[in-house]
């Protein structure tokens, strides 16, 4: 779970949705951006995200990793089967993460779920949320993290956008799209409830879109003061070895 987190401006927002979650708390960062010649405008869904890594943190410290596959033309998920499933796919509108939710299932014997992580990268996927609205060309509408049921009932969510996107040209990002998504869950009443518990699921929606080019997602180098202070000492070093 990456912890390096630089605020974007005031871009936390605290949501009170229903009885699924109390409340969502969104912070978008950007400690490492990319880029990428174009994004879809189309429907994307677990049927096309293949290639993306999920990490479950469990209630033990314990992680369980895994890679995202795709089941069908509309649906796929990553699938451990003694520790967690997470899957997306749907009827509406060929899968559409835009309509339909994705559920993440504990199958763990014993620990809780206490949160997730997604870097959609190696899947040619990008998380596309809501505002600026419709913010990156190609990416059309976005839509936020958000809880849509959880069979233990309310959860809180505190959750985290990094590795911004932005298109090859752009000189910087417009703010929607990001390539990792970390969630912390947490029971709205600490200490009475764990989170999402053995045996339980939650289901939650998150739009995403699709790179036009496979494997087109690229860090943009950022210029480094290390590396500038190391040259720096490399040419002083060399000037008094001329001297
Ligand atoms: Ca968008």
């Amino acid at each position: 779970m990456k912890m390096k987190y630089l605020l974007l401006g005031s871009s936390i927002t605290t949501l009170f949705t229903g009885l699924a979650s109390a409340t969502v708390t969104i912070q978008k960062t950007n400690p490492t951006p990319y880029r990428t010649t174009g994004l879809n405008s189309f429907v994307t869904s677990g049927g096309q995200m293949g290639g993306m890594v999920v990490t479950v943190t469990f209630s033990d410290s314990s992680t369980a990793t895994e890679t995202w596959v795709e089941t069908d033309a509309i649906s796929g998920g990553a699938v451990v089967p003694d520790r967690f499933s997470l899957t997306q796919g749907g009827l509406s509108n060929a899968g559409s993460t835009y309509y339909n939710d994705w559920t993440l299932t504990n199958n763990d014997p014993t620990a809780s779920i206490t949160g997730f992580s997604i870097n959609s990268r190696p899947g040619d996927t990008v998380f596309d949320t809501k505002l600026p609205d419709k913010g990156t060309p190609g990416s059309d509408r976005g839509l936020n993290f958000a809880i849509t049921n959880a069979t233990d009932g309310p959860h809180n969510a505190w959750v985290f956008y990094s590795d911004s996107l932005r298109l090859t040209g752009a000189e910087e990002a417009v703010g929607d799209t990001f390539l990792q998504l970390d969630v912390l869950l947490q029971k709205p009443s600490p200490g009475s409830s764990t989170p999402l518990s053995a045996g339980e699921s939650l289901s939650f929606m998150q739009d995403t879109d699709s790179a036009l080019i496979e494997g087109d997602i690229i860090q943009v180098p950022e210029p480094s003061t290390g590396l500038g202070i190391g040259l720096l000492l490399s040419a002083a070093f060399f000037l008094r070895r001329r001297k």
